[in-house]
């Protein structure tokens, strides 16, 4: 999973450095909810699934700009990936980002992930399957901090009566979570554990890799 990660982080570099190169319209990055088409999609995550049991596929995107200029901001060569200077990290808050969730589903509120200073929209976001035994799909994921910490959280988010709505946080460790001896089955972060609960590991304080236990309400 980390060579994965790095492999596409590595990628996901090259292609934001190409984006770059290329000019935004102003007009159209004005995007705050979901009834607008969002300008620019491909520079962006995004996560498919069964988020409302209604048999349609659905799709929630990710969406990181900035505050100051309403461009989007997609820069994984900052941060998790090579460049974790001083001068690097002050680019980023310099843009005041902010990073929200937003899917193709009409009537329902675009989230906000973070407005942090020094975040940079998502390095994670997939879907995890139904962990709490409602029979549509969580969502999990990651937030991309231009920092030099391992330290991070992960995060499981649900469509709830047409609201993004947070479930359940653990810290992990960029670094160590994802080598495949830390992971659940060698597999995965979390894994369900019917009816209504699931396992996960979660770096703790004293620095190692546990498992525990959570029960959705
Ligand atoms: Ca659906
Ligand atoms: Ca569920």
């Amino acid at each position: 999973m980390k060579e994965y990660l790095t492999i596409t982080l590595i990628g996901l570099t090259l292609f934001a450095c190409n984006m770059q190169t290329k000019k935004e319209n102003p007009t159209q990055v004005t995007l705050v909810t979901n009834k607008q088409t969002p300008p620019s999609k491909k520079d962006m995550l995004f996560v498919t699934g069964n988020f409302n049991n209604d048999n349609v596929t659905d799709t929630v995107y990710e969406w990181c700009y900035s505050s100051l200029t309403n461009a989007p901001i997609k820069t994984f060569q900052i941060g998790l990936a090579t460049d974790t200077t001083d001068a690097a990290l002050d680019s980023v808050i310099k843009q005041k980002p902010f990073t929200k969730m937003y899917s193709n589903l009409n009537g329902v509120d675009t989230f906000m992930v973070s407005e942090v200073a020094q975040q940079q929209g998502l390095y994670y976001l997939i879907n995890v399957g139904d962990l709490d035994g409602d029979h549509v799909d969580e969502i999990g994921y990651i937030i991309n901090y231009a920092d030099i910490s391992n330290i991070n959280r992960f995060f499981i988010v649900s469509l709830k009566n047409n609201k993004f709505t947070p479930q359940f946080n653990f810290q992990i460790n960029e670094m160590i979570n994802f080598l495949p001896e830390e992971l659940i089955d060698s597999t995965f972060l979390v894994k369900a554990l019917p009816p209504k609960s699931m396992q996960y590991k979660f770096y703790s304080d004293s620095a190692t890799v546990e498992l525990g236990t959570y029960t959705f309400k």
